[in-house]
């Protein structure tokens, strides 16, 4: 059965399925075509959404997450059935990690070969299932706009996270009619946003009754465009703030009241705050095990006020003394208001000597590093001058390893969305196609991918997307020949024994000659006094992108630490070294 659009014209499937990408405002896509999803590519043809051409899927879906991240937009990919849409599936459990908004499109074999080993099916819906927030399978092309519609809906609302489309080839070639929905009906689907008054009240309560209150401030605070609130409630309140690597950003580093990141590689401090506090307010943080370490033993004392849109977060690793489920600003918001209607009335929390404690630790346990002894580079002293020179307007996106974790501490961050990195899942080879993406969806600002040499070799491939389609990104590669976060810890737990993780990649590939390959300006330093004037002249390249090969020191490595598995007590702020301080000191 065809039917007719209201201008009067059939349309296709392929057609209904742009035009509703169209309707739901997408102006980018990232993606690879194929045969299954070929016909969607026609009508995107002549579509102002712009596509950009990757070269390799999972690069297509860490540009959408770059771009989401970056925009608070949802990014979205396209690929086709079996393999395009398999290599999608890194990408997509990313971003069901760290609740990135993401729209996945991908085609499927026709409806009636489904089913049947065609040639490129893969079954992506049973594949994502666990990783996604949602997804659908379409077979029926009048389907296409709803499918999309609320894709698109759920995708951005409640916890963000990605949703996969996949579209059946016999479903975009067959003719059809193009409705967007003017409702949504999501039977189930109401995610609450407004906190329950009686759980601020409740929250408020034991705020002002504690002694050592802490901020524990999430991702969820960014994804909820909340750090203007935060910042507000932490000035009202005094109360230290500690932001997890996924939050970064999210309050000042350079504000007087943080205390930076908690964790396994977190600041003393911040590490300290969490263990000797008697209150947690954790907002829109999930009590990850890369923060708590081990369970028992975290923050033995504390009672835990826990804040988040997503209830099945709440209690999951930690007993919460008072849930509440709503979005991050309402919380917030509500927590000010609660607490200065408490103030007029001349009730405020007294922390003088909490705050004098962390004031002390905080200083004597700043974040440091030795510089190498025989004049080679100190990969932080690479990141710490980056920082200085790009500033806080930039974006940076890294990779995973020892480089994410001193960007995470040496760049120093001032406003949300400005760092992207691969918290949850920790996916190498991130840094590259999310700064593609950051960068398409942010074109004024600068765009830094800080990836390590091992990171770089698996996505290095999209600097030909971004030299062709005019994506000047910057990449610093910290360059430590190996898998160095790898290597640490055959350092500290493997007696020294080096298995399989020298990539010799000084040598191999020259980083400088792959750079101009791919059309990009390729730059090289290895001499603390060339740092600055190698930055310098990357930030004067604007019209291509440019990689610089920082060639550091290999053993430098990434402190403080709380091994694995271990108590957060037990936290080191450089090897066999422990920091001093006793609960008396409070
Ligand atoms: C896809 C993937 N494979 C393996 C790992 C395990 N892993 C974590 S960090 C790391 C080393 C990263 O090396 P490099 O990119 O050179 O960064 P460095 O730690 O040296 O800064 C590895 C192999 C991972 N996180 N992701």
């Amino acid at each position: 059965m065809s039917e007719q659009d209201s201008s009067g014209a059939e349309v296709t499937g392929a057609q209904s399925l742009i035009k509703s990408l169209e309707a739901a405002g997408v102006e980018h896509i990232f993606g690879i075509p194929g045969g299954a999803i070929l016909p969607a590519y026609d009508p995107l043809y002549d579509s102002k959404i712009r596509h950009i051409l990757v070269r390799h899927e999972q690069g297509a879906g860490h540009a959408a997450q770059g771009y989401a991240a970056a925009t608070n937009k949802v990014g979205v990919c396209m690929a086709t059935s079996g393999p395009g849409a398999t290599n999608l599936v890194t990408p997509i459990a990313d971003a069901h990690m760290d609740s990135v908004p993401m729209v996945a499109v991908t085609g499927q074999v026709a409806a009636g070969a489904i089913g049947t080993d065609a040639f490129q099916e893969a079954d992506i819906r049973g594949i994502t299932m666990p990783i996604t927030k949602h997804n659908f399978l379409v077979t029926d092309p009048l389907d296409i706009p709803k499918r999309i519609a609320e894709a698109f809906h759920i995708a951005s609302t409640g916890r963000p996270g990605p949703v996969l489309v996949d579209i059946a080839k016999s479903a975009l070639q067959s003719m059809t009619s193009f409705q967007w929905p003017a409702h949504l009906d999501l039977p189930g689907y109401r995610p609450v946003t407004r906190p329950h008054s009686k759980q601020i009240r409740e929250a408020a309560k034991l705020i002002l009754e504690a002694r050592r209150p802490v901020l524990y401030v999430g991702g969820g605070v960014i994804r909820a465009r909340a750090s203007v609130q935060l910042r507000q409630l932490a000035e009202l309140t005094g109360m230290p703030v500690v932001t997890t690597l996924m939050a970064r950003g999210a309050f000042p580093d350079s504000h007087p009241q943080h205390l930076g990141m908690p964790g396994m590689h977190g600041t003393v401090a911040a590490v300290a705050a969490l263990q000797k506090s008697d209150l947690i307010i954790s907002l829109g943080a999930r009590f990850d095990d890369r923060v708590t370490g081990q369970l028992e033993s975290f923050a033995p004392h504390a009672k835990v006020v826990h804040a988040d849109i997503d209830p099945a977060e709440i209690g999951k690793n930690r007993q919460a003394d008072v849930p509440i489920v709503g979005d991050c600003r309402e919380v917030i918001s509500d927590l000010d208001a609660a607490l200065r209607a408490e103030a007029d009335r001349g009730n405020t929390g007294d922390y003088e000597s909490w705050v004098a404690f962390l004031a002390g630790i905080k200083s004597t346990y700043p974040l440091a590093y030795d510089q190498p002894s025989d004049g080679s580079l100190a990969p932080q002293y690479v990141l710490e001058r980056l920082s200085r020179i790009a500033g806080p307007e930039a974006i940076y996106a890294a990779g995973v390893g020892q480089h994410q974790m001193w960007a995470t501490h040496f760049v120093r961050f001032e406003r949300p969305n400005t760092w992207l990195n691969s918290g949850g899942l920790g996916t190498m080879g991130y840094a590259v196609p999310a700064a593609m993406g950051a960068k398409v969806g942010m074109p004024d600002s600068t765009v830094w991918a800080i990836d390590g040499d091992g990171c770089f070799q698996m996505t290095n491939q999209e600097l030909a997307t971004c030299a062709i389609e005019g994506i000047p990104i910057k990449v610093a590669v910290i360059n430590n020949e190996s898998l160095g976060m790898v290597r640490q810890w055959q350092t500290l737990f493997y007696n020294e024994r080096y298995s399989s993780t020298d990539l010799h990649s000084k040598r191999i590939p020259d980083f400088v000659k792959l750079a101009e390959a791919y059309g990009c300006v390729g730059l090289a330093c290895e001499r603390p006094d060339d740092v600055d004037a190698t930055i310098e002249k990357a930030m004067e390249i604007n019209d291509v992108p440019v990689v610089v090969d920082f060639r550091v020191h290999r053993d430098a490595m990434v402190w403080p630490m709380v091994a694995a598995g271990t108590s957060n007590d037990d936290i080191k702020y450089a090897r066999d070294l422990a920091p001093e301080f006793e609960e008396d000191d409070l």
